[in-house]
């Protein structure tokens, strides 16, 4: 296929909830949707997944703005791409930009199951036809809050539950929710905000049978991660210090690592997605699919995604109205008892909705 035409929404909308973090609280979500053509004037749609500031990795809105429009753009209009895991080649003088690149990439596997009449989860390779689903709660106002926040997500079906914690909103939180709920799955994603001085601490979380912690330590590090798993029970599941198939291979060398949270966004698209899932599958790791707050574009290539075989543990991708009073696409992602349907139409499998879209459209850029 030969890339012809690339137009990018620059889009803006305010989430039914702020989501709290370690690192603050966010409620506005700005992103951009890539739209790109083929010579016969089919269209693939992508999303882009970085925030306004760079608390998460080092991107942010401006930054994937930059880089699409000024490098990856100019480096893909009028090439004639056989196999989306082409892109990434093409991609490669460009160090980095994980996000900007996958949003790009995303619209090309999306046009190229369009043009080959499958669904995007069958040409990734996908084999599952419903995903189970968990949640992600960000940190709440109060100890009470969250139990009543848990309580309704276990009630919608919810198969896992998962809770932000920081220095200070920890071990009393996690003894309350097992005390209260002793049954449910729970893990605890940590956002990088402790060091290995806080051992002492995290090693009382093995206490209350969680699945998993998810990036205790630093963004980058892999080394204090294999120190801190060799004296934990619990086992850890990195994150942001998972930017490839390659960081994959030396964090389970290393013993740094048991269970991985795949981002599409963060390892650059999803070819390097389906590497470090083949890879973790070879390796008997678990892997399961993390959550940027998508709208519903990007919504739905993590469904796809999690079609492969090796995503075993429930993931972030919740439904349509957990985030959103209105999405993007049309139907909305519904999750019946923890489920999610895959869809089997062509590509994602969604059709994006322009009326909605055009609502919440700041800026348009078209390149031919
Ligand atoms: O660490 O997984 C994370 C949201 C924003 C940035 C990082 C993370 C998250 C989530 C929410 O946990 C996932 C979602 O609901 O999309
Ligand atoms: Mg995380």
């Amino acid at each position: 296929m030969i890339i012809k035409k690339i137009i990018i929404r620059h889009m803006k909308m305010t989430m039914k909830n702020p989501f709290v973090t370690s690192f603050g609280s966010m409620q506005e979500k700005e992103f951009f949707l890539l739209e790109v053509f083929d010579e016969e004037g089919n269209s693939g749609w992508g999303e882009s997944a970085a925030f306004q500031a760079p608390w998460y990795t080092e991107e942010t809105v401006q930054t994937t703005l930059h880089m699409i429009r000024d490098f990856l753009i100019p480096l893909l209009l009028n090439k004639n791409i056989s196999h989306p895991d082409d892109v990434s080649e093409i991609f490669a003088p460009i160090r980095k930009n994980n996000m900007a690149k996958a949003s790009v990439e995303g619209a090309i596997w999306d046009l190229y199951a369009k043009r080959n009449n499958q669904s995007l989860s069958k040409a990734l390779g996908g084999i599952v036809e419903k995903i189970e689903v968990g949640i992600s709660i960000g940190i709440q106002s109060s100890t009470d809050k969250l139990l009543e926040v848990v309580q309704q997500y276990i009630t919608d079906g919810y198969k896992r539950i998962k809770v932000k914690i920081k220095p200070g909103y920890d071990i009393e939180v996690i003894r309350k929710l097992r005390e209260e709920f002793p049954n449910v799955p729970f893990m605890a994603d940590a956002n990088s905000s402790y060091t290995l001085e806080d051992i002492g601490l995290l090693k009382q979380l093995d206490n209350y049978n969680l699945m998993m912690i998810e990036q205790p330590l630093a963004s980058d590090d892999i080394v204090d991660h294999a120190t801190l798993q060799k004296q934990l029970n619990t086992p850890i599941c990195l994150d942001e210090s998972i930017l490839s198939v390659e960081d994959a291979r030396k964090a389970i060398e290393l013993g740094s690592t048991k269970v991985i949270n795949i981002k599409t966004a963060r390892v650059g698209g999803l070819t390097e997605a389906k590497k470090i899932h083949d890879y973790c599958m070879e390796k008997d790791v678990p892997v399961w699919c993390g959550g940027m707050l998508e709208a519903g574009v990007g919504r739905a290539h993590n469904i796809a995604l999690t079609s492969l075989p090796n995503f075993i543990l429930p993931g972030d991708t919740a439904g349509s109205s957990h985030y959103w009073e209105e999405d993007i696409i049309s139907p909305e992602i519904i999750v019946t008892d923890g489920f999610i349907d895959v869809p089997k139409a062509n590509g994602i499998g969604f059709e994006p909705n322009m009326k909605v879209i055009e609502r919440f459209m700041l800026d348009m850029l078209v390149f031919e």
